[in-house]
């Protein structure tokens, strides 16, 4: 067999006692069938890791809960009390959906998820997850964005949140609402993680743990008493992200890592793995990945039945049956359970003789059973060594009484009947809680309230007492504060390159070795690289400042004579993530939210192609500024036309475009390397004095030309957006304006001479370095204007800087028209726009500027057809323009990529 090959190339020292072996098992099995045989060898495996003989791990084990019922520990709790607790809250989150629903039709929310995973946040509540009171920076508590609506239930009962609150639930705009989902930016002293995008949570929190191990093994903060906890829907373990770094916290041994998988074998539509097992799937995968894995299958009821399970046939049956199936038993009667499950068998059938319908019915779901649970909590947290993954069986609308429990619509149900509302309040024993009377059709559903002092209340918070305090809870308070850096880590910069060329990228990667030397800041700045330091000349930083790596440098490095070696230490301070721009995001996350879930501020700068931020991780980057992440970004290579040879992958015309999009981003496009530090220096006072999170985003390029200095003055105008970088010069005949940002300076420049000297036109440049901040700015004032009608107008600063007289205004730029056409609108000049769309292609950066029209014949051409426009020049003068540059005019657009 070619699978075990591998067993024909080991020395056997003797062969007559192997053959006597296999003759065993050959007889177990002829004898008395497979699943003895299986469970010879499952116990011969459990010696053999006894022994420490170092057989491979298996990467499934049976259908049955990984912990044995006798190895399970005492519940420390009131179960009674705390089953009673947990129906309160299963009932005030339903009610509290179904009123949003009620009061606002079609505002949504979600019953079924948290219903089948109340157990699952109860215990951890009770008993595992730590606060953040007296001075704690606790546990780090990502929770699935479905589950939110039981979140606010408990945080009501503890008194967090008030009933107006809970009314409130979806309808922010008026103020005091509850968000649908875990968002800092909308409840900023609530929720501390968004997780609603499926599969960004769990990847986040796999390289928060790792952060923290960072922060701990760069002694900037004892992390050993944080524990990271992630909730994730087995629907969700489909998005690549939620799996896709499941190597890491094993590689790290991130033992501070708990993920629990709510698996209640169902998504939105249906089923997630209908016809095979997403347990057994996912318990492959993550012994696999090197994980400790621990099944919660079965509850307690069923350990009974195993017990006496002697034939091994219930075992089989649980192995043999689908998901789909086993979806199916949760919804039919007992009788129907008895017939199929366990019919077919007739020492299955009798196995349950004893029981009655009923009590087969509501045979429960290993994660609906507190004790299987705690126990699960329990042994995850005294792992060490590994990160641990707890997958729990549920069912999806648990309690919420048969019509919504374990349907295929399940997710989608927010509205119960009176009906549903009074088998739920049986289902859940609250007959003495809610009198009969009070759920009628012209009723409000009413929630359960806790009395001031009453044993429920004092429970509960005791028991968060017990765990210092709430959560989830955002707190912000910095306990290591950090001042800015000093000055000397820009003046290099500032300064400019004299005689030398150089490029902004070069300069940035200067620029941030000066701030990880700062007295200041030095320590808490974080550089972060996706496997490509050497494409930004970012391995100078290497042997200075040493790759972070969690076991340090187990080998010779093979240019360890060299200069720039390659250097790895446990106390490395860059994070050189491999090829993931998605886990370098999460790190990115990690570090710009520490300032929050750990009081500690650390200064992230993640350096990735330009291409590959925005377009490929936009949702992370999204996740980012809800998380209200403090940082730079830093899109190197940037340009459609700067990055020559490299084509329609890399060349990035548009990350202005989708930065554009985001809310709190404030995107930079510099030309030059003072403008860049100047811009860092400016987002670093934002951050580190005036407290604001904000992530900056700047586009560096590789194209290398003398730096200028930072003129006298120009610091503050450079943050403002625009700036005018040279005068026209003499008098001529016309005027007109070219606006250049990022590397358009260069065409820009050569045109002003050519432009002067040739065509008789005077044109001042001004650096546009923020279209994006010029936008907002024009629209916030637009809109003052437009609700102050009476009111004298206010003018944008693009209008008052630009002004309307001085001839056109050509903008010029290595990205796309609509990024300087942000601001067209309120630019009272003829406007033209010379960018880069289309599809980029390979060629040297001559060759490319004259193919998307962006080098200096064009923006010649460009300035003087638009004096044409206002009739300054004649349409022949433009003509005579473009026969002068040789200009193909009858040439395709270089956007229309379809007519070959
Ligand atoms: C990236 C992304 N895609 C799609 C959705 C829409 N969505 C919300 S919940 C859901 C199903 C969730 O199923 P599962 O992960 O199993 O969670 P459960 O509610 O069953 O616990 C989907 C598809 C989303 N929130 N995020
Ligand atoms: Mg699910």
């Amino acid at each position: 067999m070619i699978i075990d090959g591998f067993v024909h190339q080991l020395p056997d020292t003797d062969p007559t006692e192997t053959q006597e072996w296999l003759d065993s098992l050959d007889a177990v099995v002829e004898a008395y069938g497979k699943t003895r045989a299986r469970f010879l060898m499952s116990k011969l495996l459990e010696r053999a890791r006894q022994l420490q003989v170092g057989t491979p791990a298996t990467v499934s084990t049976p259908y049955v809960n990984t912990i044995p019922a006798e190895q399970e520990p005492w519940f420390p709790g009131d179960e009674l009390l705390e089953r009673r607790i947990r129906a309160f809250i299963r009932w005030n989150a339903a009610v509290m959906v179904i009123k949003a629903n009620k009061h606002a039709d079609g505002i949504g929310g979600h019953l079924s998820t948290f219903a089948s995973s109340a157990a699952l946040y109860d215990v951890g509540l009770n008993w595992f997850f730590r606060g953040k009171e007296h001075g704690a920076a606790g546990d780090a508590v990502y929770i699935q964005g479905h589950a939110a609506p039981g979140i606010y239930a408990r945080a009501y009962l503890e008194g967090r949140l008030s009933e107006a609150q809970l009314d409130n639930f979806r309808q922010e705009v008026g103020g005091d609402g509850l968000s649908s989902y875990p968002h800092p930016r909308l409840m900023p002293e609530f929720w501390e993680y968004p997780t609603v995008s499926m599969g960004l949570g769990p990847l986040n929190s796999i390289y928060h743990a790792r952060f923290l191990r960072y922060l701990q093994n760069r002694r900037i903060d004892d992390t050993s008493g944080t524990t990271v906890w992630c909730f994730i829907g087995d629907g969700e373990c489909d998005e690549p992200e939620t799996l896709g770094a499941l190597t890491l916290p094993a590689r790290e041994q991130l033992d501070n890592l708990i993920w629990v998988v709510n698996c209640n074998l169902q998504r939105l539509d249906g089923p997630v793995r209908g016809n095979g097992k997403v347990i057994q799937e996912l318990e492959a995968v993550f012994r696999g990945a090197g994980w400790n894995v621990i099944k919660v299958v079965w509850g307690s009821k069923w350990d009974e039945l195993l017990a006496r399970d002697v034939d091994g046939v219930l075992l089989d049956r649980m192995n043999r049956t689908v998901d789909g199936e086993f979806q199916r038993y949760a919804i039919e009667s007992g009788a129907y359970i008895r017939e199929h499950f366990f019919g077919p068998d007739p020492r299955l059938r009798k196995l349950v003789e004893h029981l009655s319908d009923d009590e087969l019915r509501t045979l429960p779901r290993g994660g609906h059973d507190y004790r299987k649970l705690y126990a699960a909590y329990k042994a995850a947290t005294e792992q060490g060594g590994a990160p641990t993954v707890i997958l729990a069986k549920t069912i999806k609308g648990w309690t919420l009484g048969p019509d919504v429990e374990g349907r295929n619509a399940t997710h989608q149900i927010k509205k119960m009947t009176v009906d549903q509302l009074r088998v739920m309040r049986e289902r859940l024993f609250l007959q003495e809680i809610i009198p009969a009377d009070a759920l009628s059709e012209d009723k409000e559903p009413p929630y359960i309230r806790l009395a001031e002092g009453s044993v429920e209340q004092q429970y509960m918070l005791n028991r968060r007492r017990q765990l210092d305090g709430p959560v989830p809870e955002r707190r912000t308070e910095v306990r290591r504060p950090l001042g800015m850096p000093e000055d000397k880590a820009f003046d290099e910069v500032l300064k400019g390159s004299g005689k030398q060329a150089a490029s902004t990228t070069t300069a940035f990667t200067r620029l941030l070795r000066n701030l990880c030397r700062d007295a200041n800041v030095g320590p808490r700045v974080v550089p972060i690289i996706p496997d490509e330091a050497r494409t930004f000349g970012m391995d100078a930083l290497f042997k200075e400042f040493k790759i972070y790596a969690a076991k340090g440098q187990l080998y010779e490095s093979v240019d360890a004579q060299l200069l720039l070696s390659y250097t790895e230490s446990k106390d490395g301070q860059l994070l050189e993530e491999g090829i993931t721009e998605a886990g370098s995001m999460a790190s990115f996350i990690a570090a710009g939210t520490s300032y929050a879930h750990r009081g500690v501020p650390m200064i992230p700068f993640f350096t990735f192609y330009s291409m590959f931020g925005f377009q490929r991780v936009g949702d992370l980057i999204w996740s980012a500024t809800d998380s209200r992440a403090r940082g730079f970004l830093l899109g190197a290579t940037a340009g459609r036309t700067t990055l020559l040879g490299e084509g329609l992958q890399h060349q990035d015309g548009h990350s202005h475009l989708l930065a554009s999009a985001f809310p709190t981003i404030e995107a930079w496009d510099p030309a030059f390397a003072y403008e860049m530090a100047t811009i860092i220096r400016h987002g670093l006072h934002q951050m580190l004095v005036e407290g604001r999170d904000v992530i900056h985003y700047l586009t560096l390029y590789n194209e290398n030309y003398t730096m200028p200095a930072l003129p006298d003055g120009a610091a503050d105008e450079i943050v403002r957006g625009l700036y005018r970088w040279a005068d026209a010069g003499e008098n001529r005949s016309h005027r007109a304006t070219i606006l250049f940002s990022g590397t358009g300076q260069g065409a820009a420049r050569e045109a002003q001479r050519e432009l002067a000297e040739r065509w008789d036109v005077a044109a001042d440049l001004w650096s546009a370095t923020s279209y994006k901040k010029l936008r907002e700015d024009a629209l916030s004032t637009e809109r003052w204007n437009r609700l102050h009608p009476t009111e004298p107008a206010r003018t944008p600063l693009v209008t008052e800087l630009l002004g309307s007289d001085g001839g056109p205004v050509v903008a010029v730029t290595d990205f796309m028209k609509a990024v300087p056409d942000q601001v067209s609108r309120w630019v009272p000049r003829t406007f033209v726009p010379l960018g880069t769309d289309g599809f980029g292609r390979s060629d040297t950066r001559e060759k490319l500027r004259g193919f998307f029209e962006v080098d200096m014949p064009h923006v010649v051409v460009a300035t003087l057809w638009g004096l044409a426009r206002q009739g300054e020049v004649k349409a022949e003068t433009v003509a005579e323009a473009i026969a002068h540059y040789g200009i193909d005019t009858e040439r395709t657009d270089p956007r229309a990529f379809d007519l070959g």
